[in-house]
């Protein structure tokens, strides 16, 4: 059972959003592409969606700019910038994303409180999204993971199905995502791989279909 997971391909992440990532509308044909052709049974795509005053946004810190570290919950947490809030165009889906294939979508961000960079679980791991469960119950052994941000949300996910998914094969899919910064996407692939998240590319998927 093969499993497409999405990540935010959100239109507060390409070009002109909130959280712009550099070159994430790229992806979107891709993510189309594999869709129809990469032959997954099933795709699931993740929402950012976060309620207005979120405590990742550095508008929510008194004398905070986007991008410095700032606290939440105690934890040392990135400040954005005001992005993916609840039903504002930010948060769609990005327009050219094929939607009829996707067969579910699982929002996460919505406790002002913590963030959730992971599709599965909030980043201080306590409350669960319900995602392992819903691809558990359908029998998922394989998944694929891509989108935006490689360095967060991709990063996160891809680790926590590892962990949170026994015995399922999780592959990032490269050319699927893009990253906010160099460095820290640089980071993040080592740690995909010491995780035990293989690395593939769509034309490697799309051979294989
Ligand atoms: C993301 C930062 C804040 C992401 C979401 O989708 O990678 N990054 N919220
Ligand atoms: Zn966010």
């Amino acid at each position: 059972m093969k499993c497409l997971l999405l990540i935010d391909l959100q239109t507060g992440f390409c070009p002109g959003g909130n959280l712009a990532v550099p070159g994430g509308d790229e992806v979107i044909p891709i993510a189309n592409r594999l869709m129809d052709e990469g032959g997954y049974d099933l795709v699931v795509a993740s929402q950012d969606w976060h309620p207005v005053g979120h405590g990742s946004f550095a508008s929510s810190h008194p004398g905070k700019q986007p991008f410095e570290m700032g606290e939440l919950k105690g934890q040392p947490q990135v400040l954005w910038p005001d992005h993916c809030v609840e039903h504002t165009d930010d948060a769609a889906l990005h327009p050219e994303l094929d939607l009829s294939k996707i067969d579910y979508i699982q929002k996460k961000g919505m406790d002002r409180l913590v963030d959730s960079y992971s599709a599965f679980r909030d980043n201080d791991r306590s409350a669960h999204t319900g995602l392992a469960d819903y691809l558990k119950e359908r029998g998922v052994t394989e998944l694929d993971i891509g989108g935006l941000a490689t360095d967060y949300c991709v990063q996160a996910s891809a680790i926590d199905a590892v962990d949170m998914l026994p015995g399922v094969r999780v592959r990032f899919v490269e050319d699927l995502s893009r990253g906010i910064d160099p460095a820290t996407i640089a980071v993040a692939e080592k740690a995909m791989a010491a995780a035990g998240v293989a690395t593939v590319r769509a034309s490697q998927i799309l051979a294989e279909a």
